[in-house]
């Protein structure tokens, strides 16, 4: 293992400057420094709420108006974000074209898109997005939203139904698509996963798939997590400040 966090940085650089194939993982972490809340740790959203209560399909069916507060506020909320400089080098690196640099996303709050990331792979949707609940035909579809205060209930223009946010809520199958693409995306040269918790699956899983296919793998986030151990190289530090700090070791 390599210590010392000028040398881990070094590392990583000469890695990412040798690749001709890099993907990044993103989690709730990378936009933490926007003022986004994160979901675990000491001031995340699950701490004040239940996952179970919030985002599931069930608790959707028994409560609409609580969970579309608790988007419309998270919505309000973001509105207020911008992209900060861990998303702003991903975007730079993803514009490049003499390489392929691909973005997986678990965040729903479109800041990578905001910074101008390309081939991106939003797995979890966006918070920015609706679609009809009762998945009737033409409502599979998801429609931009961006009304953060509605003053009733978002319904389907198809059907008339109830309308819901277009994220994957937990016990839901995510995109076939977007699954395939990210599977695709997990054959590369350096596996990058930054920010997030590791433990949300199959976003979590991704790492070592790309491992066994043979890439480098490291690790930026604050603190050690399940993926510490399986990574070739664990940065502990905030994503903002290590992803520009390997940018400059490229110039
Ligand atoms: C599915 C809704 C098939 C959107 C979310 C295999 C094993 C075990 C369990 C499962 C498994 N396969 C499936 C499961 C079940 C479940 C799951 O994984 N459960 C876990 C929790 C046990 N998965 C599912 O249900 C998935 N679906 O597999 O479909 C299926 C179908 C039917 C039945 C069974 C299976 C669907 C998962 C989607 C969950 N959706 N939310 C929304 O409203 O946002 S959860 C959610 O967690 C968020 O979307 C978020 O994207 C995701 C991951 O969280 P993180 O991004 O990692 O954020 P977190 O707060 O946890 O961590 C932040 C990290 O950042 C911390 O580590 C912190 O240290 C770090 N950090 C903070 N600041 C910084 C920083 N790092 C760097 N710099 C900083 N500045
Ligand atoms: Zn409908």
């Amino acid at each position: 293992m390599i210590s010392g966090m000028k040398q881990q940085l070094r590392a990583l650089a000469s890695r990412v400057r040798a690749a001709r194939a890099i993907t990044v993982m993103t989690g709730a972490g990378v936009s933490a420094a926007s003022g986004v809340p994160t979901f675990r740790g000491p001031e995340g959203l699950w701490r004040t709420f239940r996952p179970e209560d919030l985002a599931t399909s069930e608790a959707f069916a028994r409560d609409p108006a609580l969970v579309w507060e608790w988007y419309s506020w998270r919505r309000a909320r973001v509105a207020l974000c911008r992209p900060n400089a861990a998303h702003e080098v991903l975007a730079r690196w993803s514009q490049d074209a003499s390489r392929q640099v691909r973005v997986i996303t678990q965040n729903v709050d479109d800041l990578h898109l905001r910074a101008g990331t390309r081939n991106l792979i939003r797995l979890h949707g966006s918070l920015w997005e609706t679609r009809c609940f009762n998945g009737c035909a033409a409502g599979l579809r998801t429609w931009r939203d961006e009304d953060s205060t509605p003053d009733r209930l978002p319904r389907c223009p198809h059907c008339g139904g109830l309308a819901r946010p277009a994220v994957v809520w937990f016990g839901e199958s995510l995109d076939a698509g977007d699954v395939e693409h990210a599977t695709q995306a997990a054959s590369c040269d350096v596996f990058l996963t930054v920010g997030t918790s590791a433990v949300v699956y199959p976003a979590a899983g991704f790492a070592r798939i790309a491992q066994t296919r043979g890439a480098f793998t490291a690790e930026i986030n604050l603190e050690s997590t399940p993926a510490s151990s399986l990574v070739d190289l664990s940065i502990l530090g905030p994503a903002e400040d290590v992803l520009p700090a390997i940018d400059q070791l490229l110039s």
